[in-house]
């Protein structure tokens, strides 16, 4: 038990989530590795929502909701801190959610089926009873995809996601948005719009954009879409690192 009066709350708490997840059993092996470099650049931006993260929010939503088929592609450590903001987010915005995993083992993905369903959201894609296909015909488990999901996606928000399967998906062509908090990972400098900023910040907050841009004009949107420069967004992030160092 985390007393609320630790300085360190909010971040033990999520650590504590990861340490739980892994004991069910539907964590990867190296998901702790991945959570402590992610913890590292949110310690040096202290731990808020930086400008261009969050002018990188209000493009992907935007992305999103004129997307036909935008699908938010999860994984172990996505569940483990965000999976009912997760849900809340693909209901704003029409979104189907699918399981892919980069360490995929039949085990991992019962166990994250049965999970989202727990948590309300039976209609999970990328489940061990899915019709599954491979991106760019390449017959490994890096580029399957679910036939209704991301194999047919135009955009897809891919948080926390290795850099071997954000270019996987990348050269399929369709639209990539992430969430990473490491601005110089390949997964951030490969996709279209890139979010630095943590997961549990940002998916709440783009729920709330979702309802603000619900209301607005497709055209306002497409601007929107049209005016970011994902480069020059980054450039901007990475001056967060440096005045946070
Ligand atoms: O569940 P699986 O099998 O798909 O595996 C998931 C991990 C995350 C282990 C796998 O995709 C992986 O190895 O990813 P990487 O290459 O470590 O990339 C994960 C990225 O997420 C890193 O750049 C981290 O900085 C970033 N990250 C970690 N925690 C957070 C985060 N970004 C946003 N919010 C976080 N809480």
């Amino acid at each position: 038990m985390i007393p609320k009066s630790h300085p360190r709350y909010e971040s033990l708490l999520l650590r504590d989530k990861i340490a739980k997840a892994f004991e069910k059993g539907y964590l990867a092996d190296t998901a702790m590795i991945a959570h402590g470099r992610g913890e590292a650049f949110d310690y040096i931006i202290g731990e808020q929502t930086v400008y261009p993260a969050k002018r990188a929010m209000y493009v992907a939503v935007a992305a999103l909701l004129l997307s036909n088929n935008p699908v938010i592609s999860v994984n172990g450590n996505a569940t483990a801190l965000a999976i009912d903001e997760i849900i809340e987010l693909a209901k704003a915005i029409n979104a189907k959610i699918e399981i892919n995993l980069f360490y995929r083992t039949d085990e991992r993905v019962r166990l994250l089926t049965k999970l989202y369903k727990d948590h309300g959201y039976p209609e999970i894609l990328g489940s061990l009873d899915d019709d599954i296909e491979y991106l760019n015909d390449i017959p490994n488990n890096r580029a399957s995809a679910s036939k209704t999901g991301i194999y047919t996606a135009d955009t897809i928000l891919i948080p926390l996601e290795d850099g071997d399967r954000a270019e996987i998906l990348k050269k399929s062509g369709k639209n990539i948005l992430t969430i990473d908090l490491n601005p110089l990972s390949r997964t951030s400098k490969m996709s279209d719009v890139s979010i630095m900023d943590n997961i549990v910040r940002a998916i709440p907050f783009m729920t709330k954009i979702a309802q603000d841009l619900k209301t607005q004009n497709r055209d306002v949107l497409v601007e929107m879409v049209n005016e970011f420069d994902n480069n020059e967004n980054l450039k901007e992030s990475i001056e967060h690192i440096k005045r946070g160092l």
